[in-house]
């Protein structure tokens, strides 16, 4: 009766074991068979009643079914185990061949990228390139340059003034008019920067905007060494030559001044609206530095002259990337800035 008592304790436990959904009910399953009040156990104490020519093959079968019961726990406890730890993995996977997300390379400013470019082209023509401060007095900004007391440009319309009587710099002169203080001639600079308006903000119109201007003063300097340079400056930013006109234009502090155009680079010259169908396109105002001026940054007019120009780097850089809205370039917009 117990042979057959424990054939059913040991089918029922494997069944059991088998149908077991996790650990917690195998654990159930090893204390009701195996623990000390368990199944076994009670088979256990009844061994005294049996006849003891029966007593050695019952303890064998008993060891055998207890070793049976032992032997699935342990290998269900690992098919467990296993299917755990393979749970863990595919959760906590990682394709350790991807790129990094979120890491992204910035880059220059589109103002930046151009005048660094005509930066490194002058400083390979002999130039220096100098910064100043963008606060700055009536008289670098104005006086120094021969801009007369009540011309419209000193107009509190056209000016941030501010309240000691100081300005912010309309052009990036006043810092060349400290290069000719410093330097002292002959002397070769440019000055690219930061320069302010008092205007009406729209598409085309900033009140911050960018400039580099340039200045060289030697001895006997011509109108066809201010053509070279200005030439050469074209060729650099374009990569490619570029067909040229210049014009008389008045600024005070050049005498002759001139307005220098290029062919129109969408249309070549045939008319388009880009160039408001004129086939030219104004870029450059140039000319030789006014005498006055040369007197005001120290240098004698009698025995040293130059040239002098102005470019619109905020300009330039809507003309290169063709940008149809001058107040995308100071938004910090990064939907238009990663196209840089
Ligand atoms: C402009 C102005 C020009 C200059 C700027 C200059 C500076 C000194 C002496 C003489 Cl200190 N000239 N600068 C010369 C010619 C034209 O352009 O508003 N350009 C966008």
């Amino acid at each position: 009766m117990l042979p057959a008592k424990l054939e059913e304790i040991e089918s029922s436990a494997l069944a059991a074991i088998e149908a077991a959904a996790g650990e917690e009910a195998i654990e159930q399953v090893r204390v009701e068979v195996l623990g000390r009040k368990g199944a076994l156990a009670a088979i256990s104490k009844e061994m005294g009643k049996v006849p003891p020519a029966e007593r050695a093959a019952l303890g064998k079968l008993l060891n055998r079914v207890k070793e049976a019961v032992e032997g699935r726990l342990a290998a269900r406890q690992e098919e467990f185990a296993a299917r755990a730890l393979q749970a863990r993995l595919d959760a906590e996977w990682l394709d350790l061949t991807l790129p990094a997300p979120g890491v992204r390379m910035g880059s220059l400013h589109p103002i930046t990228q151009i005048q660094t470019e005509i930066e490194d082209l002058f400083i390979s023509m002999g130039f220096t390139v100098l910064d100043g401060p963008e606060c700055e007095t009536e008289y670098r900004n104005f006086d120094a340059l021969n801009i007369p007391p009540h011309h419209p440009a000193r107009d509190m319309q056209d000016t941030f003034w501010l309240a000691n009587g100081h300005l912010l710099r309309t052009h990036t002169s006043p810092v060349q008019v400290r290069g000719m203080e410093k330097l002292g001639p002959p002397l070769r600079m440019i000055a690219p920067g930061r320069v302010f308006r008092n205007e009406s903000v729209d598409a085309s119109h900033e009140h911050t905007f960018y400039q580099l201007e340039g200045m060289m003063v030697d001895r006997d300097v011509s109108v066809a060494h201010l053509l070279y340079f200005m030439k050469t400056l074209l060729t650099g930013i374009f990569h490619r030559e570029v067909t040229v006109r210049l014009r008389p234009g008045y600024f005070p502090f050049v005498e002759p001044g001139f307005e220098l155009d290029i062919a129109c680079l969408i249309c070549g010259g045939g008319g388009c609206p880009v160039c408001k169908q004129s086939g030219w396109l104004e870029l450059l105002p140039c000319g030789l530095v006014h005498p006055n001026v040369l007197r005001f940054g120290g240098i004698d007019p009698e025995d040293w002259n130059g040239f002098a120009f102005g470019l619109g780097l905020t300009r330039l850089a809507m003309m290169k990337y063709a940008i149809a809205d001058i107040r995308l370039l100071q938004s910090g917009d990064l939907r238009f800035l990663r196209q840089f």
